[in-house]
């Protein structure tokens, strides 16, 4: 398995739909929460190119989009 972390922001929709669904299928990853820890908005930019929540980094790449990320889990990571 690949080193997984979700950036995400606590108050955000999207995060929260990403959030559901490891919740759902019992899936736990890294977690970087960018609204207790403002500092990881610059370090997400600094690795995927921009702040936009959620995010999850694959083995240091990241990748956006809530529904992208719902599907990777669901192929790569669901039980
Ligand atoms: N289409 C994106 C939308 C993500 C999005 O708009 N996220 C907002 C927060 S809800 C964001 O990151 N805004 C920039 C910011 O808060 O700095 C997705 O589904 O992941």
């Amino acid at each position: 398995m690949p080193n997984l972390n979700l950036y995400y922001l606590e108050t955000c929709p999207y995060c929260r739909k990403v959030l559901h669904f490891m919740d759902e299928n019992g899936i736990q990853l890294g977690m970087k929460n960018a609204s207790a820890h403002p500092e990881l908005r610059a370090e997400l930019s600094a690795k995927g190119g921009r702040s936009q929540f959620p995010a999850l980094e694959i083995d240091g790449e990241i990748m956006y989009e809530s529904d992208d990320i719902i599907v990777w889990l669901k192929e790569n990571y669901s039980q």
